[in-house]
């Protein structure tokens, strides 16, 4: 949990540092560089990792809604972000040519208003984004996935 905070402060300061180059522009020349902030989505840490790829995940009641229907094959940061009021969770499967999906990996118990990354290693093929809690509340069962916690995402060449 506490790690989770100390991502999202770094994150917010890579930027600023930066920023001082700007205001030595005023001087010169039309063009200036203008590329100060380039790369401004390395700070998670695993410097020298090109082309990783970042999904952000909405979880929801009822709905997983990643912000890509696509993503390269190879390393893929999905954050997860709980927009709902229920605790959610958000389970990568891939799907085999039978149809059957496969559990890869996992991050659970994101509360309320949080967000948990999960990193991993995709190979192309179809992978599903699912909700997989079930939940036994007076007498009556909360299916995530049934209630359409699920989506499917492509990774391709
Ligand atoms: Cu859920």
């Amino acid at each position: 949990m506490a790690s989770l905070a100390a991502a999202a402060g770094l994150a917010g300061c890579t930027g600023g540092a930066e920023s001082g180059n700007d205001s030595a522009n005023g001087s010169g020349g039309a063009n200036g560089s203008g590329n100060g902030s380039a790369n401004g989505s390395n700070a998670s840490g695993t410097p020298g990792a090109s082309g990783d790829r970042k999904v952000r995940v909405v979880l929801d009641e009822w709905q997983v809604k990643p912000d890509a229907k696509s993503v390269p094959s190879g390393q893929v940061t999905f954050n997860a972000v709980n927009k709902g009021h229920e605790v959610h969770e958000l389970v990568v499967r891939e799907r085999s040519d039978d149809g059957a999906y496969e559990e890869l990996d996992e991050v659970d118990d994101i509360g309320k208003g949080t967000s948990k990354k999960l990193q991993m290693k995709l190979e192309p093929g179809t992978y599903e984004l699912a909700c997989l809690i079930v939940e036994e509340e007076d007498g009556e069962t909360e299916d995530h996935y049934k209630l359409g916690m699920h989506e499917t995402i492509e990774v391709t060449n």
